[in-house]
């Protein structure tokens, strides 16, 4: 149902009615207002209010039918967030131990003033590189997260976030093979669509899509979100005699009621199977050698640097046998690694080579692993070596693309620091700072961290803890004190993360201010929505914005913080700075008044310059060309200080990772991997009872594995790690690989950490290990998890 309902297919008129009065009484006026979370939707609100008062929601009615940014049943409950009894009302100050979440309320003078000596405290002793504002994702808003970047920066800075929780591996891989010089060439961004195509384009032109580990029904969902324009892929690709497959360790949403599109393979193996269709492609003639003689670099000897010819190290000879493994990367040798059957590779490879126009893309499942830096980079070498890139109809291998336009700005601000830490890395920077550097922790903007984290900034987000990883390490690190010596966090409810606060603040949320943001990953839209207040805030929440001023002030700063202007000044002063750059929008009176306006993004080819003419239009590699064998990743490989267990390569290659193939022991046996599930966005929607009960947090596993030892669907299980201990409700069902179990990640973290930290909440990152990966220094090892499970005694 939720599933449906959020494709937006069929069902989008049932919900429209939700929580509607019986007898309709004219609204007295719709506010506007929209999703803000992290799924990128940002679909849209329209709020019935009456008497200063919430009464039901109606999501986008705008516009054409086929265009309309409606919500899913996660934003369709936001109501019962916004009047949630759980809203965090004041200001607290912790009176417990780190962790326990014992707080005492006090007043914003008390609040703002404690903050004033931390801050000035932390400055004069450690400097403004002890300061970090960790990763939180919680709020996409013109005025969400920067008056938090803003008051920091103009006291002196802090150390800045590199990369993200979504695309960490990706984000810091795909650059040596796709450039990141502007000046020498186009470069490589996830969140654009110029190295991506667009679904949309798929629809017109493709014959084929193969999607590696990538579901829109549940990430892309809300009616303008990407699973929109996937039904009419397939229904286009289909029309015309092509297939999807869907290639995941699950049979997602996205490939569920279409049973022959799932290609069952086991978690962190993708570059294993890539390895062999493309030696499938060569034994067959099926690699395109006058494109990747032109535009690559390391397909083969031919094309490697001058400097490393001879050596048997392009990427053809890896797959070939020739390189330093010695083994050809057959379908046989695929089998046992992947769980894929050969002939089922051959299969594959032969509808590639068949096909016209091939879209192939990943999502970021199979980047978040332990190994994701070379899986990530092997999944584009399948369009690459068959030379089915930059033209219709097909993909470069990577997400579909998303709009490059955003309509309006956010507050400003100016980081006089230019450190950047590995946001993954923040624990082991408050742990060991002050020994991390270029080469042994993956910090840019300098050699190396001149001070341990001393204070942590952390402003809509759970990723202290629960969206982060191996929750029982990160508590003993977090609840000593004497190292993070003042965390700050600002929510609406009291998160795992909030009890880690020494001060925890409260928020209004966007429905409760005068909002506005442009669009987030739809993809074949763009536009922005402004409005609200619909409805007063609880308690004593406040504009982020208008505390940040107050925080200002106590330095003598409100001035240059605010520059005269309030929250809504400034929210229609980067509207007008928008319209007038962009020349189509509406006025701020108009805008106001209509509260939404969109308008539609053409389809587009990844890399079409690129391909049409790659003299003129060169990508910002040091060749210019797509780098399969990436000269600079060799150098880093050869010259960083790596752990034991770690590893660089220059090619895609199969590597497992830690706690990847082969990685299972006695002890620990089964593979478990996660996903981003439908009744949350990470953690948020988590404590929504609603949600919760239209799709539960349950582990799947095989009836294969559960045979074995007892498990019936329902049963609560016990799961364990090398790092930590769960309990969950078991699934049994064959939409599992034997072997491996899923679990949805975001879940509420919930143990007695003085007690056996058994997490009755089922939190995935209570099994996590914390490994950063080796080149990234990212979140790998959130889905890379070896485990036991066994049925829980009652
Ligand atoms: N193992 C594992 N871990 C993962 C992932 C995974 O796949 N597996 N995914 C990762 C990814 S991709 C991401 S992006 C991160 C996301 O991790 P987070 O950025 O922590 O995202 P959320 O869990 O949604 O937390 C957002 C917080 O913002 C709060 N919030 C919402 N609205 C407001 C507001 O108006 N004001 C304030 N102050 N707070 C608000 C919510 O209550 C919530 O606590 O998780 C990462 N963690
Ligand atoms: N409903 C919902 N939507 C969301 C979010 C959410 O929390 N909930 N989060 C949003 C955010 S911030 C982000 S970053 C995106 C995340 O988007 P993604 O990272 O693409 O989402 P995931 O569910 O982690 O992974 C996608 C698919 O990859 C599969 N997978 C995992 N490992 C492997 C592997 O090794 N190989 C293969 N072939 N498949 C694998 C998973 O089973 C899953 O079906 O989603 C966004 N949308
Ligand atoms: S959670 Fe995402 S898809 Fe659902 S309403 Fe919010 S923005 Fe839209
Ligand atoms: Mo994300």
């Amino acid at each position: 149902m939720l599933a449906l309902a959020a494709a937006g297919v069929g069902t989008r008129y049932l919900f429209d009615t939700h929580a509607k009065p019986a007898q309709a009484d004219a609204p007295e006026r719709i506010a506007w207002s929209q999703c803000n979370v992290n799924c990128g939707g940002n679909c849209v609100f329209q709020w019935h209010v009456k008497d200063g008062k919430i009464t039901y929601m109606e999501s986008d009615t705008t516009g054409s039918s086929d265009f309309q940014a409606r919500a899913c049943l996660r934003g369709r409950s936001m109501r019962r967030w916004l009047n949630s009894p759980d809203r965090l009302l004041y200001p607290m100050k912790r009176v417990g131990k780190r962790g326990e979440g014992k707080f005492e309320r006090i007043s914003w003078e008390e609040a703002i003033s404690i903050i004033h000596d931390k801050l000035d405290y932390i400055i004069k002793t450690y400097g403004n590189e002890s300061i970090f504002i960790n990763y939180a994702t919680g709020m996409y808003s013109s005025m969400g997260r920067n008056p938090s970047k803003r008051l920091l920066s103009l006291l002196g800075g802090f150390v800045n976030q590199g990369a993200d929780y979504s695309t960490h591996m990706l984000q810091c891989v795909m650059p040596y093979m796709f450039g990141s010089d502007k000046k020498k060439g186009s470069v490589f961004s996830p969140y654009d669509n110029v190295n991506a195509s667009s679904f949309s384009e798929a629809a017109l032109h493709s014959d084929l899509v193969v999607m590696f580990g990538n579901s829109p029904a549940e990430t892309r969902m809300g009616g303008a979100n990407a699973v929109w324009d996937f039904a009419r892929v397939r229904e286009a690709v289909k029309a015309r005699g092509g297939k999807i497959i869907n290639i995941d360790y699950r049979m997602n949403e996205s490939a569920s009621g279409h049973a022959d599109e799932w290609l069952p393979i086991r978690t962190g193996t993708d570059a294993a199977l890539c390895a062999a269709l493309i030696y499938e492609f060569i034994k067959n003639g099926g690699t395109d050698e006058e494109f990747l003689e032109q535009y690559c670099v390391g397909w083969d000897e031919r094309t490697m640097p001058e400097k490393h010819k001879g050596k048997h190290a392009s990427y053809k000879d890896y797959v070939l046998g020739l390189g330093a493994d010695k083994t050809a990367k057959t379908p046989e040798w695929a089998e046992p690694i992947t769980q894929i059957p050969a002939s089922r590779i051959r299969d594959l490879a032969r509808l590639l080579m068949q096909a016209k126009a091939p879209f192939v893309c990943q999502g970021w499942g199979p980047q978040r692993h332990s190994n994701g830096e070379d899986t990530t980079r092997a999944i584009c070498m399948v369009p690459i070596a068959l030379g089915k890139i930059g033209l219709p109809g097909t993909n470069t291998g990577q997400r579909e693309a998303e709009p490059p336009t955003y309509l309006v700005g956010s507050l400003p601000f100016k980081n006089p620091v230019k450190t950047t830490l590995p946001v993954y890395q923040y624990l082991n920077a408050i742990d060991h700072g002050h020994t991390m550097t270029k080469t042994n922790a993956g910090i840019t903007g300098a050699d190396k961290l001149s001070s341990d984290i001393k204070c942590l900034w952390n402003y809509a987000g759970n990723c202290l803890t629960n969206q982060h990883g191996d929750i029982n390490y990160t508590h003993e690190i977090l609840a000593d004190d004497t190292k993070c010596e003042f965390i700050l966090v600002w929510d609406t409810v009291l998160t795992d993360s909030a009890k880690y606060a020494d001060i925890l603040l409260p928020d209004a949320m966007r429905s409760e201010q005068l909002n506005m943001q442009t669009q987030g990953y739809s993809e074949y839209y763009t536009g922005v929505t402004v409005g609200g207040p619909a409805q007063k805030a609880p308690g004593e929440c406040r504009s982020s914005y208008d505390v940040c001023a107050d925080i200002a002030e106590t330095f003598g700063l409100r001035d240059k913080f605010t520059e005269g202007r309030t929250h809504d000044e400034w929210t229609r002063y980067l509207y007008e700075q928008g319209a007038a750059k962009d020349g189509q929008m509406p006025s701020w009176e108009q805008i106001l008044k209509q509260g939404v306006y969109k308008r539609e993004c053409k389809p587009a080819i990844g890399l079409k310059k690129f391909r049409d003419d790659p003299i003129a239009n060169p990508l910002g590699t040091p060749s210019g060309k797509i780098e399969i064998f990436s000269e600079a990743l060799d150098t880093i490989a050869h010259t960083w200080e790596l752990k034991e267990g770690e590893e660089i390569h220059a090619i895609p290659v199969f590597w497992p990772g830690p706690e990847g193939y082969g990685c299972t022991t006695e002890e620990f046996p089964l593979y478990c991997s996660g996903f981003h599930h439908k009744s949350r966005t990470h953690s948020s929607f988590g404590f929504i009872d609603v949600l919760e009960q239209a799709a539960r947090q349950q582990m799947w596993i095989n009836p294969i594995d559960a045979d074995k030892r007892g498990i019936h669907n329902g049963d609560t299980c016990a799961v364990k790690s090398p790092a930590g201990e769960i309990r969950i409700e078991a699934r049994v069902t064959p939409r599992v690989i034997p072997g491996t179990i899923a679990i949805p990640q975001g879940a509420w973290h919930k143990a007695d950490m003085n007690g056996n930290k058994i997490d009755t909440g089922a939190c995935i990152n209570t099994l996590t290990t914390y490994r950063p990966t080796p080149l990234a220094k990212g979140n790998g090892p959130s889905h890379s998890i070896i485990v036991q499970v066994t049925k829980a005694s009652a």
